[in-house]
């Protein structure tokens, strides 16, 4: 492991200033190791509570305590490290993200910004440097929402809003978050006591790599985000008649995959309509299906999503019109269920501006946008006001893929401007 320190001659402090060069690499190289907690080997799947969250739970709770923190555990799981301030009554600086994944997707979403704090605050324990407000480091444990249907576990648990429904959420081998939770040895009684009041923090700032080409496009490597995108998902079931493939003619056939597929069709027509508006299917499935059974269930997710809410809304409605619609026509039942849903959240303004001043600071030219991609920090953003900076994502951008990546020099980049921001932080007299 490259050291992240060099011992600057003439530095008047001599303290050891922050070698950002290495600090990047020292980055990507962790990012590497965290990959390994995986639950497929060569593919990137870390779900909620698995073994292989364990295992990267416990890397990240050592690479805190290496930097100078103290470490919990809250009831969710999210391993939480805190940078003691001089004042230990004043309001936190909170950062962090979350380090579970999606099945086969990239290494950087999320984990970048548990490990660029955590690398920052290494640089300045060496240092023996503190700062007037404590500065906590979150690793939350669930944004994805892949085991168990439910996203934003952490947060919701740190904001207070965890709905206790989603413990009988089941995952693919029939157990509920609750039987996973006790059998991790936490206790779903206790995820009130993981709750952090309004007022006890005093800015969330997540740094996470931008999960698209526009940074990337034009040759920048950070942004400053705006806004978070609201969405809306649903699990859609539609029951059919299931019958023999070469005996049913077509007219007298309640097909439920070919009613999925017609419902999919539409939401991709529709949400193509509208610029701004984006509309997914990322699961389509006939349960027990065979090649010579006319499907008699199919089942798919929905995911919408806009900057602007009554965009993504007024898409809501008219894909459950026609659902509806073509549920009717083709005598198939429908059952939608909504299992998340989210407004779009903007970050704050003086966060934005801070931000702005520190990439300026630091060489890189201002570049505001928004995020398409949901994060932890909308629901953060109940209790305390929040701010992301981007980083750009190399291979077009791509994310939620094998494929994402980014790049120790950017990595660098990013520490530079948090190091700046953090530096040039204060506590609002507000607070
Ligand atoms: O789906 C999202 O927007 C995030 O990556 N969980
Ligand atoms: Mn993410
Ligand atoms: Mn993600």
């Amino acid at each position: 492991m490259t050291t992240i320190f060099s011992d600057i001659e003439g530095n008047s402090s001599s303290a050891p200033a922050i070698d950002y060069t290495a600090l990047g690499s020292d980055i990507m190289e962790r990012v590497e190791t965290l990959a390994l907690h995986t639950e497929q080997t060569g593919i990137m799947t870390r779900t909620y509570l698995t073994a292989a969250h364990r295992g990267a739970a416990s890397q990240i709770a050592v690479w805190m305590r290496e930097a100078g923190m103290t470490v919990r555990c809250d009831a969710s799981g999210n391993v939480i490290g805190r940078y003691e301030g001089t004042d230990p009554s004043s309001a936190i600086l909170m950062t962090g993200s979350h380090f579970d994944t999606v099945r086969n997707g990239g290494k950087y979403d999320g984990p970048l910004g548990i490990l660029l704090p955590i690398g920052c605050i290494a640089g300045w324990s060496r240092q023996g440097r503190r700062f007037p407000f404590p500065i906590e480091v979150v690793a939350f444990c669930e944004e994805e929402g892949v085991r168990f249907k439910a996203p934003l576990l952490g947060s919701r648990a740190i904001a207070g809003t965890f709905d206790n429904r989603v413990l009988d959420n089941v995952d693919e081998d029939g157990v509920t978050m609750r039987e996973a939770m006790l059998a991790e040895g936490l206790d779903p009684a206790q995820l009130p006591c993981a709750a952090m009041s309004k007022g006890s923090i005093a800015a969330y700032l997540e740094v996470h790599i931008e999960q698209g080409p526009v940074l990337l496009e034009e040759n920048r490597a950070l942004g400053v985000v705006t806004a978070i995108s609201g969405s809306s998902r649903f699990m859609l079931e539609l029951k059919g008649v299931a019958g023999h493939a070469g005996t049913v003619p077509m007219t007298l056939r309640h097909d439920a995959a070919m009613a999925c597929a017609e419902v999919a069709l539409y939401i991709e027509q529709r949400c193509s309509a509208s610029p701004g508006l984006v509309g997914t299917v990322g699961q389509f499935n006939v349960p027990d299906g065979a090649g010579n059974v006319i499907p008699g269930r199919a089942v798919m997710s929905i995911d919408i999503r806009a900057g602007a809410d009554a965009l993504r809304s007024d898409a809501v409605d008219d894909i459950q019109a026609k659902i509806t619609h073509i549920c009717t026509r083709r005598g198939i039942h429908a059952n939608i269920n909504k299992t998340y849903e989210a407004v779009s959240v903007s970050c704050a303004d003086w966060l934005q501006q801070r931000l702005t001043d520190s990439m300026q600071r630091n060489g890189c030219t201002p570049r505001s946008l928004p995020s398409g991609a949901g994060h932890d920090g909308m629901i953060i953003a109940t209790i305390a006001p929040i701010a992301m900076l981007f980083v750009r994502c190399g291979n077009g951008g791509i994310s939620h893929n094998p494929g994402e990546t980014m790049s120790a020099e950017d990595a660098a980049l990013a520490s530079r401007v948090f190091v700046d921001f953090v530096e040039n932080f204060s506590v609002p007299t507000t607070q």
